[in-house]
């Protein structure tokens, strides 16, 4: 089976499905695009919404990061069977997605530094703070068991914190004993050790 992810040199939306494939060993093409260089025209005029990450498996492909993570998920055993599990692992992750689409709306607003980095922090705060309280209720994980969330948690959330180059590693530990605990598994260890975060940023 032929696998390509098209994504940015950076963690953030796409990263998560890099961390499943590999803990998956599911082999893929890890194409990178220099998100300094971007937008590059010829590229972005030719994706479905202008937009990465882009997965293609066998002459198919899909966008929008969460769809593919949700599909990864269930080709790797990180996904539930039971639909109210499914649904609350959804609404974890949409909880994370709100998360990402508020930082990347201070991020991008014209707002002056210093209102931008209170409102970061002001938000980093509000969500992380959650996202400790659910991992907490589920005895270290989203759900109770191993699955998608805590790797969108792990390989996006965090590498979104990496990418705004805050830390948050003091304040939240059962989030820090995940990050532990996910980038030591096998496939991940090898990948996050090629690929540190703040490698290209
Ligand atoms: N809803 C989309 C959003 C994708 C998105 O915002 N991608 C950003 C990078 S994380 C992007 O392609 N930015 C470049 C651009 O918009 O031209 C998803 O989750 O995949």
């Amino acid at each position: 089976m032929s696998r390509k992810l098209t994504y940015f040199d950076i963690p953030g939306y796409g990263e998560c499905i890099r961390y499943m494939l590999h803990y998956g060993g599911l082999k893929f093409e890890d194409f990178r695009i220099e998100f300094k260089a971007w937008p590059i025209k010829e590229i972005k005029d030719t994706l479905p919404y202008g937009q990465l990450p882009l997965y293609e498996e066998d002459g198919r492909t899909i966008n929008q990061s969460m769809a593919i993570a949700r599909y990864v998920a269930s080709q790797t055993g990180l996904l539930p069977s039971d639909p109210w599990e499914q649904a609350k692992l959804d609404a974890a992750v949409l909880n994370m997605y709100d998360f990402f689409a508020k930082m990347k709306s201070i991020y991008t607003s014209q707002e002056e530094e210093e209102k931008k980095k209170a409102l970061i922090e002001e938000n980093v705060a509000f969500f992380f703070s959650r996202f400790e309280r659910d991992l907490k209720a589920g005895n270290g994980h989203f759900g109770g068991k191993l699955s998608w969330a805590d790797f969108v948690l792990v390989g996006s959330a965090l590498g979104i914190i990496k990418f705004l180059k805050l830390s948050v590693e003091k304040d939240y530990p059962a989030i820090w004993n995940l990050v532990t605990e996910i980038q030591s598994m096998k496939g991940v260890k090898d990948y996050v050790e090629k690929h540190p975060y703040d490698e290209n940023m």
